[in-house]
């Protein structure tokens, strides 16, 4: 038994009508690729998203990412396949424990309270569940694999009995961010890297095994009592769960470099196969005031107190869907009155005993959605049916929600 997910929202079903061949795929930007590409999945499309380091709550950033993965997810329902969606949640890791100490808490009750949060937010927003949702203390079996598979291959390294990996030791190390090494050095600095210290081979071999330092916990395994490092966490579950070369691997644009470069090179390292995955996509920062969103900055807003404070969840949703998955914006209180205005003005539509045909925006949303999520196109063509005129057609108005429902998750009834 592995770590519970969340329970999924209703989907309804579209007419599969008027899916138009030319937008029969989904099209997302690859960051290997640095191009918009089509997502080529088979009958099952297979996912990954980095979940939450859970010792704070999911703010709006964070939520706008995991909406822009739950599009995927929708559109690629919509498109007739089965999704398999694996998230994890990153219960043990400096920030968790850090926290945990400064507010003599348990770590592991933080971890638990913060996760629970998360997915009472997630239900909130309708965002759908991941068939698996892992946490890394569940999945430090799957991690020791990992090592060991690498150790065989003889690409560690130990350095006061931390474990290593060269990044040499992958030819393609780079392909997944596209950067330089001058671009690298810093933000792996930036992002949990230690690029200063003595012993390393290379300041960018990341880090596989934390020995167990004093007061901390630690488990055992092969290479000592220890826990696990960041990015091999990530690099287990998903090949664990979904193999290699799954479909799209996602996260905030701030995991593209070290965490997926560094996932990725671990898990051809150790598989030898090649790629990890088939596209990198990655969703722009959400600030407040001038500055990225981040919970060490302390320039939050939560989506729990969004909620607690009455925000319709759907209105949070549309503020989110406003913008480009990829674009950075800030967060103001505009954003979401201007988001209750939409939601009031498309309730009232769809309360209308009758409306015009919607088979021509039910079109154009798949037609904007497929093309790289344009989400803020999507609701353009909804709000043209909603300030349309009247129309006849008594089943209108119920088919314009289940557009909205299903392909956007914003339940108007
Ligand atoms: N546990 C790791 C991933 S394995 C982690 O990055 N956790 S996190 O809690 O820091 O972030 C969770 C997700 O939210 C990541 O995809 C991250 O890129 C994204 N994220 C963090 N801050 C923002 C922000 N300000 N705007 C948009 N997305 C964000
Ligand atoms: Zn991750």
């Amino acid at each position: 038994m592995t770590m519970r997910s969340w329970s999924a929202p209703y989907v309804p079903s579209l007419p599969a009508a008027g899916l138009p061949a030319a937008s029969g795929a989904l099209r997302l930007y690859d960051t290997a690729a640095g191009a918009v590409r089509e997502t080529r999945p088979g009958a099952t499309a297979r996912m990954y998203v980095c979940g939450i380091t859970p010792y704070d709550a999911t703010h709006i950033g964070h939520a706008n990412t995991y909406l822009a993965f739950d599009l995927v997810n929708r559109v690629w329902r919509d498109l007739g396949h089965d999704v398999h969606y694996v998230q994890n949640a990153t219960d043990i890791d400096d920030p968790l424990l850090e926290r945990a100490d400064r507010d003599g808490e348990d770590w592991r009750a933080l971890a638990d309270r913060e996760i629970e949060l998360f997915r009472e937010d997630m239900t909130a927003l309708r965002v759908l569940p991941p068939a698996h949702y892992i946490g890394a203390v569940e999945a430090i079996p799957l991690v020791v694999e990992m090592v060991e598979k690498l150790r065989a291959k003889d690409a560690t390294y130990t350095v006061d009995g931390d474990v290593y990996f060269p990044v040499a030791a992958d030819a393609t190390f780079g392909e997944v961010s596209r950067l330089t090494r001058e671009q690298m050095a810093p933000l792996f600095a930036e992002r949990g890297g230690d690029p200063g210290r003595t012993g390393k081979r290379d300041p960018l071999d990341a880090l596989l095994w934390l020995a167990r330092r004093p007061d901390e916990p630690g488990w055992e395994s092969p290479f000592g009592v220890g826990r696990p490092g960041w990015h091999v966490e990530c690099a287990a579950i998903s090949v664990q769960y979904l193999g290699m070369a799954f479909d799209v691997e996602g996260g905030g644009s701030d995991l593209a470099f070290p965490h997926h470069e560094m996932s990725a090179a671990h898990a051809q390292v150790a598989t030898g196969e090649h790629p990890h995955a088939r596209a990198y996509v990655h969703a722009g920062m959400v600030g407040l005031d001038g500055e990225k969103m981040s919970k060490s900055r302390g320039n939050l807003v939560f989506v729990s107190k969004l909620r607690s404070s009455g925000a319709d969840p759907m209105a949070v949703r549309l503020a989110l869907l406003a913008h480009h998955y990829r674009a950075d914006w800030e967060w103001t209180d505009a954003e979401l009155d201007a988001a209750r205005t939409r939601l009031e003005r498309w309730r009232a539509a769809a309360a209308r005993p009758a409306g015009a045909p919607v088979a021509a925006t039910l079109a154009a949303v798949r037609d904007r959605l497929t093309d790289d999520l344009d989400a803020p196109g999507a609701l353009a063509a909804l709000d043209a049916w909603a300030a349309g005129p009247a129309g006849d057609d008594p089943s209108a108005p119920l088919a314009f929600a289940q557009i909205t429902d299903a392909l956007l998750g914003v339940a108007l009834r």
